[in-house]
C-alpha cells in the first residue's frame, strides 16, 4: 500500500534499525521503544491486522519462527518478554499493518493497560 508507513520501511524507503529480514518477514527497532528490546516484526506483504492476515498462508509460521529464532541466536533472555498485537484503534493499533511487538529486557508488569 503506498500510504503505508510500514511498507516504506519493506521497500527501504524509510530507514530503520533491521535486525531481521528474509522473503517474508521484516523485523526492525520500534521508533518509540517501550523497552530496552522493543522490535517489530511484520509480513512484508500489506495486510492489516491479526484478523485479516489469515487470508496471508502461513504467515503466523513465518512471524513466530522469525521471533523464536531471532531470541535464540541473539542469546536473549527467554525468562521475561512479551509478544503483542494490537488489533484495532481501541486496542492501541496505530499503523495499520500486521505488526507484533517483542519486549523485553526489563521487568514487565501483567495485565497490560
Ligand atoms: P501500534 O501502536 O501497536 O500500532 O504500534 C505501532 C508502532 O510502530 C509504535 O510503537 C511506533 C512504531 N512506529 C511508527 N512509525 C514508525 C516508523 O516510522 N519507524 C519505526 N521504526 N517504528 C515506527
Amino acid at each position: 500500500m503506498s500510504d503505508c508507513i510500514f511498507c516504506k520501511i519493506v521497500k527501504k524507503d524509510i530507514p530503520s534499525e533491521i535486525l531481521y529480514e528474509d522473503e517474508w518477514v521484516l523485523a526492525f527497532k520500534d521508533l518509540n521503544p517501550q523497552a530496552p528490546t522493543h522490535l517489530l516484526f511484520i509480513p512484508k506483504i500489506h495486510t492489516e491486522n491479526f484478523i485479516e492476515a489469515i487470508e496471508v498462508p502461513n504467515i503466523y509460521d513465518k512471524i513466530f519462527n522469525a521471533i523464536a529464532n531471532l531470541v535464540k541466536e541473539k542469546k536473549w533472555d527467554t525468562n521475561g518478554f512479551r509478544v503483542v498485537s494490537n488489533c484495532g484503534a481501541k486496542a492501541g493499533q496505530s499503523v495499520f499493518h500486521l505488526h507484533f511487538h517483542l519486549l523485553g529486557g526489563r521487568e514487565l508488569t501483567w495485565p497490560s493497560g
